[in-house]
């Protein structure tokens, strides 16, 4: 089975508005919105506005260009929601915590002074 027929990614639902979510920033080909269970005082998931890349590794290799536009969507979002210094987190896999295979980075910031990296 190919991406393309795969069943679509609970990210894909949400950038085709099949999902509510409150988004705070979109470009063409990424999309950002908040995590449903936030980790931090701001945390928001920003992925890619197709499922073609299961991770960052993917990405990379198949679209850098993506990849930067997605990092860059990330620095605005903690530009907008806090004082722009921010963790980007991929998890990369099943082990490292990755449960939705279409890539994306969790954006972390606000009060992560007490927060440890694990
Ligand atoms: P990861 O564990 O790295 O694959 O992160 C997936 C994240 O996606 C997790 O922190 C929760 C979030 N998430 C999953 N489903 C939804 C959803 O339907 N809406 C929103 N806003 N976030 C979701």
């Amino acid at each position: 089975m190919t991406a393309a027929e795969a069943e679509p990614t609970v990210f894909e639902r949400i950038a085709a508005r099949e999902i509510p979510a409150t988004i705070v920033a979109e470009t063409p080909r990424v999309i950002a919105f908040h995590d449903i269970a936030p980790k931090a005082p701001v945390h928001v998931v920003v992925t890619t506005k197709t499922g073609a890349y299961r991770d960052v590794v993917e990405l990379a290799a198949g679209d850098p260009g993506l990849l930067a536009e997605l990092v860059e969507v990330a620095r605005g979002v903690a530009s907008d929601l806090a004082d722009g210094e921010f963790r980007l987190v991929f998890n990369t896999g099943a082990g490292a915590g990755q449960t939705v295979f279409h890539v994306h980075a969790h954006v972390l910031a606000g009060g992560l002074e007490e927060a440890s990296l694990g």
